[in-house]
């Protein structure tokens, strides 16, 4: 494989600029280092009477943004986790899947009777590394702004992160054989988080454009990635994308099912759809998504519709149940399916089959039907310990989004909520990416834990580089404009001293701080192009230019007074 120079290597590397540097924080209770990435402001700032001379902040880039680390994709990332188990209790090596990972290690699984999820854990009273780790993540370390800054949210302990797994409420997506993943949480009272999708389809792409988006996904922010591949090469490029992600990978197992049968749905059978399951178990995968609520009585309803099914994995299994006037395997072998996946510790991310894919069709019949049983299915994996998340839409208006919400957590018992947007509007192609963060930001507020972002490709066509740029920084924002809603402490200090930069004309910190500190650089650059090496202390920019920029004039008037 070949990875072009620009891709992968200083100085993009570091694309977080010169102030950026990463910073580990070690754990109390286990052997583990919190990888954050650092910003040194130019200055120091003040306020509650603390003073920053420096920003830690919640880094998803792994070891794409440390200028130090030696990476090649044809070796994978280190295998970190390794070192905080050193031999897993109730774990065996494996041999269900004829495959063998690229990383050298002989897949694991649960031993017969043991389950390894974190949530098994969670419920027997103990904090595994990873509730340490996405603890100390979630910014335990600001304890003392956290304090001062007359937070209202429940301080993020080691503690706190197991009762969260341990009722439900949140998921550690981290399957026993992806010892590349610094992991992270999911639920409503920890930071929001962004999925990127990204994978191949028959019409295009390769295994190093794929790996280069998974890579470049982590660096601007996605929080968790999902390889959606379908057409050719699906196990190798998941192979690829696995070993050089720090972040948790999800998948859609009836795709390759799908594919496996020559792609005629009615084919399709439990024994083919298991092996694909435990095929991808052992490669790591961290999390599934599983349409197993598209049942046979919702179907009418659906077909009555504008737009009618619109998920790509619902439309598989209606179509298999319509063929063979059966019920969804996925539904009546929900519990073998729980099974395999407390062996590896994988979440289940419960398919929204029935997301309605337009304006007309939010929150009907089909929509709420499917809700009703994922919580059904909810506590059904609970019962084995199975880590749960629920999918939710698609297109709905904005004055039908909380509706989604508050049903979500009745009828699913507070399992964490994964959207894709929503979009609230069925006329932005070109720009759905900004569709979506509206819906997104507005059910985020109310409580939804993971926004999956949606590109301006959305509707036209297979994203590339740049729409992987474009869908996760705007999803980030979103994702921040709700944390801050929900009074994150750490969202308002960042924001704080934005805001302090900008009034003070301290250009570096406004770029560092910024969500894309390249773009946000290279925009004022050009804007001036005469200013040269004066750029940094000019106190206006082009767009009011200097007689008519009001922060500058107001600070004068403030300094005026002051004399
Ligand atoms: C997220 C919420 N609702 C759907 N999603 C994502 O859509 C899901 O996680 C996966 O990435 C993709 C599945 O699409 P289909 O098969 O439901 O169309
Ligand atoms: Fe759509």
């Amino acid at each position: 494989m070949t990875t072009s120079p620009d891709s992968l290597s200083t100085p993009e590397q570091n694309f977080y600029g010169p102030c950026s540097r990463k910073i580990h924080i070690d754990g109390r209770l286990h052997p583990i280092r919190v990888a954050m990435r650092e910003i040194e402001l130019s200055k120091p700032y003040s306020f509650n009477g603390q003073t920053f001379t420096s920003l830690p902040l919640y880094d998803t880039s792994g070891p794409y943004s440390d200028p130090a680390a030696e990476i090649d994709p044809e070796k994978g990332l280190p295998c970190l986790r390794d070192e905080w188990h050193d031999a897993r209790p109730g774990t065996e090596p494996s041999q269900k899947s004829p495959h063998r990972p690229m990383n050298g290690r002989t897949p694991l699984r649960g031993a017969e009777g043991s389950s390894v999820t974190q949530m098994h854990a969670a419920r027997n009273g103990v904090v595994t590394p990873e509730m340490e780790y996405v603890a100390i993540r979630e910014n335990q370390h600001l304890e003392e702004w956290m304090e001062t800054s007359g937070s209202v949210r429940p301080p993020v302990t080691a503690e706190f992160v197991r009762d969260e797994v341990a009722r439900g409420r949140a998921i550690i997506p981290a399957n026993i054989n992806h010892p590349e993943l610094e992991p992270m949480i999911i639920g409503k009272n920890f930071r929001v988080k962004i999925n990127a999708n990204i994978g191949n389809s028959a019409l295009g792409s390769s295994i190093d454009e794929e790996v280069e988006k998974a890579v470049w996904a982590c660096r601007w922010g996605a929080d968790t990635i999902m390889d959606l591949s379908t057409g050719s090469n699906i196990h190798q490029t998941r192979e690829w994308i696995l070993r050089n992600s720090p972040v948790p990978v999800g998948t859609v197992p009836i795709y390759q099912a799908l594919e496996k049968v020559g792609g005629i749905a009615e084919e399709l059978t439990w024994e083919i759809y298991r092996d694909t399951l435990i095929e991808q178990a052992e490669q790591g995968v961290d999390y599934f998504t599983i349409h197993a609520g598209v049942l046979q009585e919702y179907l009418p309803a659906a077909t009555e519709r504008m737009t009618g099914i619109v998920s790509r994995g619902g439309s598989i299994m209606a179509k298999w149940c319509k063929a063979h006037n059966r019920e969804n395997f996925l539904y009546s072998r929900f519990d073998e399916i729980c099974e395999i996946l407390t062996a590896y510790d994988i979440a289940i991310s419960i398919g929204d089959g029935l997301r309605p894919g337009s304006i007309a069709d939010a929150n009907d019949e089909a929509q709420f039907g499917e809700l009703k049983t994922l919580g059904e299915l909810t506590l059904r994996a609970w019962e084995q310990d199975v880590q749960v998340m629920i999918e939710g839409p698609g297109h709905v208006p904005m004055n039908l989004v909380a509706e989604n919400m508050t049903k979500q957590q009745e009828y699913c018992h507070e399992a964490p909520f994964y959207t894709l947007g929503p979009l609230v509007t069925d006329i932005g192609a070109g720009y759905d990416h900004v569709n979506s963060a509206i819906g997104g930001t507005l059910l985020a507020s109310l409580g939804c834990a993971m926004l999956c972002y949606v590109t301006p490709k959305e509707h036209l066509g297979l994203p590339n580089k740049d729409d992987v740029r474009e869908g996760v920084i705007v999803h980030k924002l979103a994702a921040h404009a709700a944390d801050l809603a929900r009074h994150h402490p750490a969202a308002w200090l960042h924001d704080n001293i934005m805001s302090a930069a900008r009034y003070s004309f301290a250009w570096d910190d406004q770029f560092n701080l910024s969500l894309d500190p390249a773009r946000a650089r290279k925009w004022r650059e050009e804007s001036s192009p005469e200013a040269g090496d004066k750029l940094n202390e000019e106190r206006f920019c082009s767009m009011c230019g200097p007689d008519f920029c009001s922060m500058k004039k107001s600070r004068e008037a403030a300094e005026t007074r002051q004399k």
